[in-house]
């Protein structure tokens, strides 16, 4: 193609740009906790191309993942104050300012994932108006798998955790740590591998996926799946954000949120055990508990549930009642 042909096609490309009817488009920054290659935040990536595909385009949604935007206890502020539009955390991360997120992390409250499906369908209404309340709209959650303990060697009972400085991620998990007699010290997801490997905690209470995750085998070679509870993540989007699109955008954002909760429940139950395997193949003993280490685990979360029930009064007590009626 000679010269004046290349500027005459360039200029025609540039006037068709330019006559273009103006699209309105949006972009939305996702900070999110989690590493980019966590069975959640492939979910997260999976509905943000779904928005994208649905709107044409016209609703871009950029996921950060890993904390790397804003930090895992910093994303539902940065969310509530505009500074990122839509954003990811797990729910019981919200419980210092409102003891009803703690729900989920109670202990054998609802540790199989038919239990714990029971559980958000009586709970979910609840957690919504909360973050309405926040100027927050809810739009999808999603199970973390079973959580069950890391550590250095075998544990026959509580007992054996004695002292130990265990790592944490909620205050609920941090006060199951306290009855197990031991120092509860939180940490994040992000920052696992690195304080494992400084000594920072000895041992860990989490999901097959976090212990993958965070490469656990290379200081903790047990790991006990005592399944106690299934904590959940849960997406939201600033309400101001999402009623500024228009209706056709704010149906696709429901429409892949729907879809991106039925998916993230299948694909976390589905990886458990993929997750387990690779926890065995790197090393690690993977192990069910004695009756009597279960046994001393249950009452720990009867102790719980009662302590749950008390910081939230009538409203949890009626969470929790219509609970044990649906299973
Ligand atoms: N992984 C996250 C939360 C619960 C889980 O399974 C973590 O350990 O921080």
């Amino acid at each position: 193609m000679n010269t004046v042909l290349r500027s005459i096609g360039l200029a025609l490309a540039t006037s068709f740009v330019a006559a273009a009817p103006a699209v309105a488009q949006t972009t939305w920054d996702m900070p999110t906790p989690y590493p980019a290659t966590n069975f959640h935040t492939e979910n997260i990536q999976q509905f943000a191309a779904d928005v994208a595909a649905a709107t044409g385009d016209k609703l871009k949604i950029t996921v950060h993942p890993g904390g790397s935007l804003f930090k895992a206890n910093e994303i539902r502020r940065a969310v509530q104050t505009g500074q990122a539009q839509i954003g990811e955390v797990i729910i019981s991360g919200m419980a210092n300012e409102d003891p009803f997120f703690a729900l989920d992390n109670v202990p054998f409250l609802a540790s199989s994932y038919e239990d714990a499906k029971a559980l958000w369908d009586v709970s979910r209404d609840a957690v919504n108006a909360r973050l309405e309340k926040a100027g927050l709209t809810m739009l999808f959650s999603v199970p973390w798998q079973p959580q069950g303990i890391y550590s250095t060697s075998e544990l026959s009972g509580v007992g054996d955790l004695r002292n130990m400085k265990i790592r944490s991620y909620s205050p609920t998990v941090a006060r199951m740590i306290e009855l197990m007699g031991a120092q509860p010290v939180t940490v994040q997801a992000a920052d696992l591998t690195q304080a494992l490997s400084t000594g920072v905690v000895s041992a860990n209470i989490t999901s097959s996926a976090t212990g993958y995750d965070s490469k656990s085998w290379e200081q903790l070679s047990w790991y006990s799946d005592v399944r106690a509870w299934l904590p959940k993540n849960v997406v939201f989007v600033r309400t101001r954000d999402f009623n500024a699109l228009d209706q056709a955008a704010r149906d696709a954002v429901l429409a892949a949120a729907a879809e991106a909760e039925t998916r993230g429940w299948a694909s976390s139950a589905e990886r458990n055990d993929w997750y387990l395997d690779q926890l065995r193949s790197n090393g690690m003993n993977v192990v069910t508990p004695s009756a009597e280490f279960d046994a001393e685990l249950r009452k720990i979360g009867e102790t719980m549930t009662e302590e749950w029930v008390k910081s939230v009064g009538a409203d949890g007590q009626a969470v929790l009642d219509a609970y044990r009626a649906a299973r």
